[in-house]
């Protein structure tokens, strides 16, 4: 759900590489989850991070994940790892059940407690914050700014605001082109602060009360690195993770082939 025909293109076209390198001469279900994977939350990024920053990472994209998992009105996590993908060195990645067109308040506030619950759980364990929460910040940001200027979904009710943010590319007439006062302007940034402000809150007071599921999930990204939905459903369950299954042993003759596939697809890459 919520994907275009071009990232669905996308993903059976990467599918397809996937599958000609290893051989297949069919597109498998593995190979259409590893596409999905990587169209969704970038390519596999190999660098290497200190034990102290993993931690961090852990604890940030575990807070995300409890968050969604304690809010019932928004989407689960489907995917969480420390795996750095793409521009992120840790990714909490979740699916809707089915399309949706419309945005209920609850939700849009839901998800702005989980976009600061990263932040929440570095802040509740480490009595630190670092800068890593940018993208979560701005994103949550911009949901309660369209919640108080375009949804109606504030105390200023349903009044369409133009804010400065949209008209950037105006330069200079910024001011002019507002379509309200210096008073409302005011009025919006309380607004959307009194948002933040209330969903941090939320998030924080949710991950205090459940500290110990919280260490548990950084844990368990600690050892497993991705977690995946069934994983995630046993650790919900207080259940322990059984150790990663061995993958099977591969002839030297099989490992040089993938070897020498992946450092061609690498090529395309770097
Ligand atoms: C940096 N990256 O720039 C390092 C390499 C807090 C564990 N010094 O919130 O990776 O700090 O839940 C799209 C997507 C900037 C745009 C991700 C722009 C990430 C991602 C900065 C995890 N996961 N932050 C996150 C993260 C970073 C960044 C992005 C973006 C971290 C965080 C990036
Ligand atoms: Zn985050």
């Amino acid at each position: 759900p919520g994907m275009s025909g071009a990232d669905l293109e996308n993903v059976v076209n990467e599918a397809a590489l996937l599958a000609a390198r290893e051989d297949h001469s069919m597109i498998t279900m593995e190979d259409l989850e590893r596409a999905k994977d990587k169209i969704v939350m970038g390519a596999e990024r190999k660098i290497i991070i200190s034990d102290e920053e993993k931690k961090i990472i852990a604890y940030h994209e575990a807070g995300h994940t409890m968050i969604q998992e304690l809010i019932p009105e928004i989407d689960n996590t489907h995917m969480v790892t420390i795996v750095s993908r793409g521009r992120a060195l840790g990714v909490t990645y979740s699916l809707p059940a089915e399309d949706m067109y419309l945005y209920a308040r609850k939700r849009c506030l839901g998800d702005i407690t989980g976009l600061l619950g990263g932040q929440a759980a570095e802040k509740i364990v480490f009595d630190e914050l670092t800068s890593g929460a940018s993208n979560d910040i701005e994103r949550a940001t911009d949901l309660a700014r369209r919640m108080v200027c375009d949804w109606g979904m504030s105390e200023l009710g349903p009044i369409s605001l133009g804010s400065k943010d949209e008209e950037v590319f105006l330069g200079r007439e910024i001011v002019q082109s507002r379509n309200h006062s210096d008073q409302t302007a005011l009025k919006i940034d309380q607004e959307v602060r009194g948002i933040i402000d209330s969903c941090r809150n939320r998030a924080e007071t949710l991950l205090q009360q459940n500290i110990d599921i919280l260490h548990a999930m950084s844990n368990a990204l600690l050892e497993f690195e991705t977690l995946d939905r069934d994983q995630l459903d046993r650790l919900f369950r207080g259940e322990k993770l059984e150790p990663e299954e061995m993958p099977e042993p591969v002839s030297s003759d099989e490992e040089q082939r993938i070897a020498r596939a992946d450092s061609l697809s690498m090529k395309g890459f770097l």
